[in-house]
Parts: C-alpha cells; structure tokens; sequence
C-alpha cells in the first residue's frame, strides 16, 4: 500500500529516541524486498537510478579486482556487500554538501559527481586530480578515522558561516574505537556541527572482527554521550538507509544538531586486494551475509513495483561497463607527474 510521501521518514522519527540503544536496526524492506507498509517519498526514476548505481558498483568491483591482478591498479578495496548502504546515502546528499570519505565509498563518491577516472588514477598511485570544491568529493582517507574530523570541522565551518550545507564523513567499524573519530563526536555535539558522522559496519576492521573491536552494543550508541543523536539503520536495505541518511542530513542541514548513523552491513569480499580473508573469516558467516544480498532485495522491490525487468538490467550493466571502461582508458592515458608536480598538487 501506497502512504504519503515522507511516511517512512515519519516512522523513522518516531523511533528515534531508541534507534541507537537497540541492537534491532530501523528496516523498510523485508529480505525477500516487499515494502514493509510505507513507500519511499522517492520519483521511479530516483528509485531506478539508485539501484542502477548499486549494480555499477558491483561491476566496479569485480573490474577492480581484475585491474589490480593484472597490475594495472596498485590496490583494490571492494565494496561487495554494502552497496545500499552507499547508494542510501548517496541519494540523501544534495548539491554542496561535501563529502570525507574512506577508500571504500566509490558508489557514493560517483553519485556526488567524482570522475571515476580521478579515482582510478589515484589507485594507479599518481596524485588525487579531482578538485573537491567542485564537487563536494575530498580525497579518500587511508589514515583510519580522521575524516570525521575533516567532516565535523567543515560542518562547524557551514554552521558559522551560515551555509545550508552539510559534511558527510564515512568510516568502518574499525574507525569507531580510534581517537580522532571520538574527539569528532565530541567537537560534533558541542558546537553542533552540520555534521553526519555514517559508520558502514561491515563487521570487520582486517582482520578484527566487531566483537573485538567495542563492547558498545551498537555503534550508533557511540554518539549519545555525546549529545549526538544515533540511528542504527539495516545497511543492505537501501531504502531505510536513504530514509535515515535523507533526516540525518536534513536535520544537520536545518541546524538541529549533528547525528550518527550506523548503517549495518557486511564485507562480503577482502579488505583490499593485499589480504586473504580465508584467514580469519569463518566461511559461515559470508554464507549468512551473502544470501542477505542488498542487490536481489532492492530488484525485488522494482519489479514488484514494475520499475525493473531483465532488459533494465542489462542495459544496467552494459552502461556501467561502458563508463568503467572509459574511464580505464582514461586513467592509463595520464602521464605520470614529474616529483615538481607531485609537490605542486600537494602544496
Ligand atoms: C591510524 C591508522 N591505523 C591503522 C591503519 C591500518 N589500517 C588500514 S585499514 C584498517 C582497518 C579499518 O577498518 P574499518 O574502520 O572497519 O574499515 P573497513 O576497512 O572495514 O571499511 C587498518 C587498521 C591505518 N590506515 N590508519
């Protein structure tokens, strides 16, 4: 049944005050992808572009890897798994927000505008070309948890300055137990930043599963002492996590006080192309999380809705391909920079 638009965002609100002290995360769609009651205050063609998104970065993963092996790309980090956590929150940004990502956010990062052949040519180890002012997209951070600092500073920045726009920083699991992240929560709360902290839990930091990590029973709890609002949102249903991201940001955005939303998911692949999860990682519990694939459950939920069909998909696959390929092309045809340029960008 059809609600009014925002009825997701209504339920959402009204289960806030116990979104981040309950281990249950907030949901729209059910595994096999139905539409628990209300509809996304989301255009069919929003809805169709979302999970186009999600299938490019499948494909992108799988690209990567292949590049990486073939030494073409210095290093891979694949997203497999947290699709809909990325294309949730990369449909809740809007124009002039920014961005501060880790290195595991290439959907979002498309979505907001950055070239994908600015990030291939960063994993071919030549220097970050994009210009963040541009579009909101700042260079990914490989030092684990600082860029909530960058977001939450910048979000401080907004608020001074009177500017309707918010700073998103992105971290792991991992992220939440490091110093910087907790200082940013800190700062967030405080001057009441226009800033969204998005966790993408996706259980593992390398090799340290999350049960090692924190004895914090959420990760979105982590805000409360803070005086920083939590929501801990279902990562594999891109509908709750657009519905979370979209009153996360628009609150940050009116100046109603920065949050933290962790969205729970799973790394299906490896860390980065340099592991071998098979290591550590009972073989189980990729079984478990793979059958909760967020791909399936969103094209469930299209062709329930008769937004999606066979040729929607592979017409979906061949466009991403399509740009991947470009931007390969692209990439390699860089020249590499002499150390005075290297030196130049960097100053
Ligand atoms: C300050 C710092 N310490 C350690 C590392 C090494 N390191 C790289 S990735 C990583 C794990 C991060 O895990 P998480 O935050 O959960 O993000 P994920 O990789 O799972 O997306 C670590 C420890 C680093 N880059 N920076």
């Amino acid at each position: 049944m059809a609600v009014s638009a925002g009825g997701i965002e209504q339920a959402l609100a009204a289960s806030i005050p116990s979104l981040a002290r309950t281990p249950e995360p907030f949901r729209v769609l059910d595994a096999e992808g139905r539409c628990e009651g209300y509809q996304p205050d989301l255009t069919d063609d929003e809805l169709r572009s979302m999970y186009r998104w999600m299938v490019f970065g499948r494909q992108l993963d799988e690209r990567g890897l292949q590049l990486q092996r073939q030494g073409r790309l210095g290093v891979w980090g694949p997203m497999i798994g947290q699709e809909a956590a990325q294309a949730g929150l990369g449909q809740a940004m809007r124009p002039g927000d920014w961005i501060f990502p880790s290195y595991r956010e290439a959907i979002a990062l498309s979505m907001r505008g950055l070239e994908l052949t600015e990030l291939f040519a960063y994993y071919r180890g030549l220097y970050w070309p994009a210009d963040p002012f541009a579009t909101g997209v700042f260079p990914v951070q490989i030092v684990i948890g600082d860029q909530a600092l960058h977001a939450v500073g910048a979000g401080i920045g907004f608020a001074l300055q009177q500017q309707r726009h918010v700073a998103i920083g992105v971290v792991g699991d991992g992220a939440t137990s490091q110093g910087d992240f907790l200082e940013a929560l800190n700062f967030a709360g405080v001057f009441n930043s226009q800033a969204v902290l998005f966790v993408q839990n996706n259980h593992w930091a390398i090799s340290v599963p999350r049960t090692r990590q924190t004895a914090s029973e959420t990760l979105a709890q982590k805000g409360l002492a803070q005086g920083v609002t939590g929501v801990l949102v279902d990562g594999n249903d891109a509908l709750a996590v657009y519905a979370a991201s979209h009153w996360a940001i628009e609150r940050a955005r009116r100046g109603d006080g920065p949050a933290l939303v962790e969205a729970l998911t799973y790394r299906v692949g490896a860390h980065t192309t340099a592991d071998d999860p098979r290591r550590y990682q009972p073989p189980e519990e990729i079984d478990e999380w793979r059958r909760r694939d967020p791909l399936p459950r969103m094209r469930r939920y299209l062709e329930e809705r008769q937004l999606w069909d066979e040729d929607a998909q592979r017409e979906a696959v061949r466009e991403a391909l399509a740009r991947i390929d470009h931007a390969v092309e692209e990439a390699e045809a860089m020249p590499v920079p002499t150390l005075r340029e290297y030196v130049e960008v960097a100053t």
